[in-house]
């Protein structure tokens, strides 16, 4: 089955380990479940995605974050809704923030050519003549958001989704206001006679909108702000572009030498200490990867608050606790239970699995087990387990956390950076190259 989507965060990219995205993940379930292999083929822009679209026969769907407008219904069909958006008037923090269509008079505004945005605006141009826009077709949306966020232009109009995903690459990127009402975004197929695919669709869409997969990958995609709040998705923002390059290198050298992933030791780092090397808990756990006295010394750590020695302990507490987990557990959740063994000890971790186990739970799975880690913290099951009392309920939010920043670093790490190379400072955002200067970048 052939899929035209566009090369964005929100619809599909390559990272280290493949091809992914919020539409990517969702046709790839629909392929296999149709069991046919998915040929994915991106589109330079808009007018490029509904002209393949409508000069092929066979099997094919557009599955880009297309919102259904009437103009569009001439040319396509569209499947029933996934996801629903509002487009938004996005401005930079420090400027006055247009709260209306009047305000964008003199404003130097820039959207995508052929989007359901240009027709919005052609529309509001219609009535206030002196509103002037820029359609680009060199440009995706994190672009404009970048610009907005750097200052080259002063608005753009996007939809929600793609602020709620992109607010934590740009930490001065604001919504202006909601510029009119929400819409869906469906995938299309070619216009004709011919239902069976988009049958197919619609039963596919309607089943994962009923057993919670779409919510789910909703969350994944789009649900940093609702977890991370606003605060702290600039802050996150700010961080990534602040602080985290002084640490990078030592993350990536040594989650090389323990082979993990260098961005799950990152956002570890994250979480622990907001990759700040001079804190300490309450408890006297110290340094930027929050080693206890006990790991460092275990771990050959002479100085906690060094960044450098943090991290290589980390990464080789990290390394060791995970090794040591039962071979029966498989990944991912291998992963989530050495992090929640990383906050609250292997022991501790144990017990939490053989309560799961009395309770009929599967021991293997982090879903069922993180259920029954918040009872370490009562005395009716902890008195009856071998390591007894923990604050269980802590590693359940750890987990939760460093996924929720491991996700983010994923997307905005330079994939074919990984490897041998140590390179400081190459915070990636898809569809730009930001170790270019603007006038090589072919993108903009
Ligand atoms: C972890 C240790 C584990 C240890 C557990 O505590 O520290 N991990 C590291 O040092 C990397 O080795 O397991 S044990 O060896 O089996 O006992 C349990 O003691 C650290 C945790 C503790 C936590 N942060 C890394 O996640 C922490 O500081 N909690 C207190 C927070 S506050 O002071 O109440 O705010």
């Amino acid at each position: 089955m052939r899929v035209i989507t566009r090369n964005s965060p929100a619809t599909y990219f390559q990272d280290r380990n493949g091809e992914t995205g919020f539409e990517y993940e969702l046709v790839k379930r629909f392929a296999d479940d149709l069991g046919v292999k998915l040929e994915i083929e991106t589109a330079d822009n808009l007018d490029d995605l509904f002209g393949q679209l409508g000069k092929t026969n066979g099997p094919v769907l557009a599955a880009a974050g297309l919102v259904s407008s009437e103009q569009r219904q001439q040319q396509v069909r569209f499947s029933h809704p996934y996801l629903e958006v509002t487009p938004q008037i996005i401005y930079r923090n420090g400027q006055s923030r247009p709260t209306n269509a009047a305000d964008l008079v003199g404003k130097k505004i820039m959207v995508l050519k052929g989007s359901t945005h240009a027709e919005q605006l052609a529309a509001l141009k219609k009535q206030n003549p002196a509103i002037e826009y820029e359609e680009s077709d060199a440009v995706e949306v994190v672009d404009l958001l970048r610009m907005v966020d750097e200052g080259q232009i002063d608005l753009t109009l996007v939809d929600s989704n793609e602020v709620a995903m992109n607010q934590v690459y740009f930490p001065n990127v604001r919504v202006a206001f909601d510029l009119g009402n929400a819409s869906n975004q469906s995938w299309a197929v070619a216009a004709g006679e011919d239902n069976s695919l988009l049958n197919e669709i619609n039963s596919y869409l309607d089943k994962v909108e009923k057993n919670g997969t779409l919510q789910r990958l909703k969350d994944r995609y789009y649900g940093h702000v609702d977890v991370l709040g606003y605060v702290g998705a600039y802050t996150f923002a700010q961080h990534l572009q602040q602080r985290l390059p002084k640490y990078e290198k030592h993350f990536r050298a040594y989650a090389k030498e323990e082979k993990v992933d260098w961005r799950l030791l990152a956002a570890i780092g994250y979480q622990e200490s907001l990759w700040q090397p001079a804190v300490t808990s309450k408890t006297g756990v110290r340094g930027l990867m929050m080693l206890t006295q006990n790991t460092a010394q275990a771990m050959g750590v002479s100085n906690r608050l060094d960044p450098k020695q943090s991290i290589m302990g980390g990464a080789k507490y990290l390394a060791r606790i995970k090794s040591e987990l039962d071979d029966s557990i498989a990944e991912p959740d291998r992963t989530w239970f050495a992090l929640a063994a990383y906050n609250v000890g292997g022991g501790h971790l144990e017990d939490a699995r053989t309560l799961a186990k009395r309770e009929g739970l599967n021991p293997n799975k982090w879903l069922d087990v993180k259920k029954m880690l918040p009872r370490l913290s009562q005395k009716q099951w902890y008195s009856k387990t071998r390591y007894g009392y923990a604050r269980g309920g802590e590693p359940v939010h750890f987990v939760a956390n460093i996924r929720r920043y491991y996700d983010i670093l994923t997307w905005v790490t330079q994939p074919q950076l990984e490897g041998n190379q140590v390179v400081e400072g190459n915070l990636h955002v898809p569809g730009v190259d930001k170790t270019k200067p603007p006038e090589d970048n072919p993108k903009l």
